[in-house]
């Protein structure tokens, strides 16, 4: 295993494979074998392009071949932050043959998030497009110093993608129980952790995913999201429409005026949104002349979607709602195909596996009586047992035996299913944009004019959250722009910036300890909404 992360106990792994759940497989070997299958089925389709298995087979091994003769190699880590291209899964399926560790940030990441990513993983090389939606991301390459830049499209002084990939060479294959990936955790701390995740694990998540979504070679999914997000990328996604020899279809942007023209024209079968969108293409969906009778399964995740909304995606959109509650850590819940209206409407779903352990426990790690709220615990065939190289984090985290503390608060309905019924984690959820409340405040404690800051959830109607900072100014208090611009010259990704600013006095004294700042986010937010 890669070192800085964390193996499964022995006993754990053993089991997993006897189950099956671990194949030692690696990605590139399956997508290898899926290509022997269905080399004349179409794999990929973004903008002008459109692979078929073959096709991505051979890009793939073309890239891994380039990518080792850029210096690249085994376990070397690669920050790729690239938009919904084609060329997203090839330079993926390259890296993954190469032994390589792709490092997912998302397109909305800037300086600050790179600069840490890159510093954290040790990255060897960084992977961007020259230009997406309006941003120029050399510029970012270099203010982060990075090296080995490669670049999509137009490279300036860096090394031009389209001048990588070489003749295929012979390549070991990884070893399916190392890390293959990283991705990136929501956060509830000063910096972002990274989730190192196995061939084994992942592609059993990928897999089992695609299994319950009935994805077959005659399945298109639509990328509408960004794909380097956990649940576009193996909810089951790009990688698990692929092990299922299915389409995948990039969506550059989610809106309805660009993704509707797709689902028509490519015969779009499964697709998955956070509820903010799904509530706009529900919008759109009535007035719409694009054809979505194709779509069979919306699928709806990352933060809570309301009953009331999911009840509309049937009539409205003429396909199944499916509920996903996921995590980039491990753990995905579904509502299966098929399943009642009140289940698919109501709950978030349950695990993946048989061997998902689930556990729903009050302050002190005791078990809460069956349908009590309590805070979700899990571990299994596909959770991390830590993040990588954050051995204190870990142990706050992660229980002594092993589960993760997921920070959602839960309840388990008679049937199984899980019911998402909070939070405890000090964390905003901007429409399933997942913001660490401590990250913003150490940012905005830099600012001269700030002497304290508190970051809170606000209660929204469209995003379902979204974010204000409670301000104790050292002096005149900032503007809100004055803040803004303050926290996008830090490099701040954009929907990390509060939406709102309010001063305030003094902090109301909560007591003091690790809880407090929870408290006192609490009390500020409670005074918000009595005002
Ligand atoms: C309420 N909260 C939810 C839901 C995630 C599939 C789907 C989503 C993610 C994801 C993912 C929720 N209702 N349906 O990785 O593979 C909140 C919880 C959870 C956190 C994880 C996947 N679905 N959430 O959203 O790592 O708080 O993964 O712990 O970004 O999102 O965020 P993230």
């Amino acid at each position: 295993m890669l070192p800085g992360a964390v193996p499964w106990p022995a006993d754990a792994a053993a089991h997993y494979r006897a189950a099956g759940y671990w194949r030692g497989e690696t990605f590139g070997a399956l997508l290898r074998s899926v290509a022997s299958r269905h080399a004349g089925r179409t794999a990929v389709v973004g903008g002008d392009r459109r692979w078929t298995y073959a096709e991505l087979d051979r890009r793939a091994d073309r890239a891994a071949a380039g990518l080792r003769a850029l210096g690249l190699g085994p376990r070397d880590r690669v920050v790729v932050q690239l938009p919904n291209v084609a060329e997203f899964a090839e330079i993926v399926f390259g890296l993954l043959r190469l032994g390589a560790i792709p490092v997912f940030a998302l397109p909305a990441h800037r300086r600050a998030e790179i600069g840490h990513f890159l510093d954290h993983a040790e990255a060897a090389a960084y992977v961007i497009p020259d230009r997406h939606a309006g941003f120029d991301h050399r510029v970012l390459a270099r203010e982060v110093k990075a090296r080995n830049v490669i670049v999509v499209g137009n490279a300036e002084e860096f090394v031009p993608y389209a001048e990588v990939p070489a003749e295929p060479v012979d390549l070991p294959d990884p070893d399916p129980s190392d890390v293959a990936l990283m991705q990136l955790s929501g956060g509830t701390t000063g910096t972002p952790k990274l989730i190192p995740r196995t061939h084994d694990d992942y592609l059993y998540s990928c897999r089992a995913s695609a299994e319950i979504c009935g994805l077959t070679p005659d399945s298109a999914y639509l990328c509408a999201l960004p794909a380097a997000h956990n649940f576009p990328l193996s909810s089951p996604g790009v990688l698990g429409a692929l092990t299922a020899g299915a389409k995948v279809v990039f969506a550059p942007l989610p809106s309805p005026d660009v993704a509707f023209p797709l689902i028509e024209r490519e015969r779009v079968t499964i697709t998955g949104l956070v509820p903010p969108l799904a509530l706009v293409w529900l919008a759109a969906a009535s007035a719409t002349r694009h054809d979505l009778s194709s779509l069979e399964i919306l699928q709806v995740g990352g933060a809570k979607f309301a009953a009331e909304a999911a009840a509309r995606v049937g009539p409205v959109l003429g396909c199944e709602v499916q509920q996903v509650f996921g995590m980039a850590e491990g753990l995905v819940n579904y509502t299966r195909p098929g399943d009642p209206e009140d289940v698919r409407v109501a709950t978030q779903g349950r695990p993946i596996s048989p061997d998902d352990e689930v556990r729903v426990v009050d302050d002190d790690d005791r078990d809460v009586p069956p349908g009590t709220v309590g805070h979700l615990l899990t571990r299994g065939p596909y959770t991390i047992r830590g993040y990588y190289r954050s051995p204190e984090h870990n142990a706050r985290a992660f229980t002594t035996d092993g589960y993760y503390r997921t920070g959602d608060l839960v309840r388990r309905t008679p049937d199984g299913n899980l019911v998402v019924e909070g939070r405890a984690k000090d964390q905003i959820n901007r429409g399933g944009e997942k913001i660490a409340a401590e990250e913003v405040e150490n940012h905005l404690l830099a600012h001269p004019a700030v002497h304290d800051a508190a970051v809170v959830a606000v209660p929204d109607p469209v995003l379902g959250e979204r974010t204000c900072a409670f301000l104790v100014p050292a002096g005149d208090p900032p503007t809100l722009a004055a803040v803004r611009a303050f926290l996008r010259g830090r490099g701040l990704a954009d929907y990390k910036i509060p939406d709102r600013v309010v001063p305030v006095a003094a902090f109301p004294s909560t007591g003091v300890g690790k809880t407090s700042r929870r408290d006192l986010r609490a009390a500020l937010l409670a005074g918000l909404t009595t005002r």
